[in-house]
């Protein structure tokens, strides 16, 4: 199967969750929008075909064949078993597909940090609103959200999320944990003391062999002030 990825070019953003399963399988996919300037125009008639019956709202968004899946974790819960990264029996997919929709929650509230009064306005625009929100997301958000990933580590013994084998949302934990130290450097040299498993988990994961060589490839996206997880240093002062 080749697998279409339509997002946006310049940030990891969200379809870098979708970007993770894919290079850990070793899957054949094109990154439409990175692959030229017909890419990106290929994205925005994506997202302009409203005379599609299921037309996608944002991407990212995933054509397999005649399938199109939009949403990052509703993608990965359909990529999982293709890519042998979830688990086989129904509880267990519905398991990681719940700790993925928790991850979506966690990310949006990442993104208020720098986008607390609308999504529309540049952040210089709310800046002031940005640091109140972002000093009770770091104090009490961030640590209840990153502690309830660890407490889940923990319980099913410390190496994976779910089940015995690496699945998805191990991955997607990976990318939490580097887009927090990216983010928030301060709060996370603290707070890290208190997620030992999940740095652990987020190592594991760095030096899987696809996992590494797409981390050094021109394929994987710095993080920049585009995405989600964005560095503000006035934010964490
Ligand atoms: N729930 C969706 C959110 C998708 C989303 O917000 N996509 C962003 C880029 S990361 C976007 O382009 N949104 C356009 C918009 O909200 O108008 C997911 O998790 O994939």
């Amino acid at each position: 199967m080749k697998y279409e990825l339509y997002y946006w070019p310049s940030s990891q953003g969200r379809g870098e969750f979708v970007r993770l399963a894919l290079e850990e399988a070793g899957a054949d996919y094109i990154d439409i929008a990175r692959r030229s300037a017909a890419g990106r125009e290929a994205v925005a008639r994506m997202l302009a075909a409203r005379r599609s019956a299921t037309p996608p709202f944002a991407p990212p968004i995933l054509k397999a064949g005649n399938v199109v899946v939009s949403h990052a974790a509703n993608i990965l819960q359909f990529l999982g078993p293709r890519l042998r990264l979830a688990p086989k029996a129904e509880a267990g997919r519905l398991w990681v597909h719940g700790l993925q929709l928790t991850m979506t929650d966690f990310v949006k509230e990442v993104h208020d940090t720098h986008h607390p009064i609308a999504t529309s306005r540049y952040y210089e625009e709310q800046k002031k609103e940005a640091k109140l929100y972002t000093r009770e997301f770091l104090k009490i958000r961030a640590p209840k959200y990153l502690g309830y990933f660890e407490d889940v580590l923990r319980r099913n013994g410390g190496k994976h999320l779910a089940g015995r084998s690496l699945t998805y949302v191990d991955l997607s934990l990976f990318q939490i944990v580097t887009g927090m130290r990216y983010a928030f450097p301060k709060t996370m040299k603290k707070l890290e003391k208190d997620i030992p498993l999940s740095v652990k988990l987020r190592d594991a994961v760095a030096a899987r062999p696809n996992i590494k060589a797409y981390l050094a490839s021109p394929r994987r996206i710095d993080f920049n002030e585009n995405g989600i997880f964005r560095n503000y240093p006035e934010l964490e002062k």
